[in-house]
Order: C-alpha cells, then structure tokens, then sequence
C-alpha cells in the first residue's frame, strides 16, 4: 500500500516537541510495508532504501492512527501516534483516504 502523502511532524519518537524548521508540511511518497512506514521523497523505491536510515521510517509497532478533524488548516487529515510519544500528521486527497490509511496501519 502506498501513495503521496504531505507529512508533517508534531511528536519526536521520544515524545517531544518536533522542533522549529522541522515542523513545515512536506510531500512524500509512503509505503507500508509489514510493520514499517517508510518515505521516499519520490515515488521510485531507492535501491539503498532497504538501509535507509531510521529517519525515512517509522515504526507501527504500538502505533495507532486516526482521523484528525481537531487540525483545522487542512482537510483529510489522519494522525499516526507512534510507540512512546511520537505524533505524525498526514494529509490524503479525501476521506475514504483516511479511512483507508487508518485501516491499514491500525491492523497491521
Ligand atoms: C513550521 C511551518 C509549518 C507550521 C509550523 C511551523 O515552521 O511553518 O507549516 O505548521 O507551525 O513551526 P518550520 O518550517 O520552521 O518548522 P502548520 O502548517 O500546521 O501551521 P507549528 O509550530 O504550529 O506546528
């Protein structure tokens, strides 16, 4: 399952505030593949993706994403909270999208 996405950190993977001048929104092409999300700047897969440091992916192990209609600047918003605090927003084309995304990361 993969798609372009606009993906914008809230939560480090520690839990706290994703610092000034790495919270802007950014176009990625995410794939989920078993327990992982990983992101690619482009849609062709990297050949060093596999080894792609920990900063193009992110765990699902304990994550839990869920429509987020409480962040009002855009539309079709889900949000991925991840193992011990982490907060990541993305940004779909509609709401079967999000329902879509929600789905696939929650019954991974
Ligand atoms: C962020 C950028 C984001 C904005 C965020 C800013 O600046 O302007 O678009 O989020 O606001 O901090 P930077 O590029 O320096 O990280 P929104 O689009 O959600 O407003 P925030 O700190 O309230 O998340």
């Amino acid at each position: 399952y993969s798609a372009f996405l606009l993906r914008k950190y809230v939560r480090e993977a520690d839990g706290g505030k994703t610092p000034f001048g790495r919270r802007s929104w950014k176009m990625m092409y995410a794939r989920l593949r078993g327990l992982v999300l990983y992101f690619d700047s482009d849609e062709q897969p990297k050949a060093t993706s596999r080894y792609a440091s920990l900063e193009n992916a992110v765990s699902l192990h304990h994550a839990l994403a869920e429509p987020a209609p409480d962040y009002k600047k855009k539309s079709y918003v889900f949000r991925v909270r991840i193992a011990h605090g982490g907060e990541i927003l993305f940004q779909t084309s509609n709401e079967r999208e999000v329902k879509e995304w929600c789905e696939k990361i929650n019954f991974v």
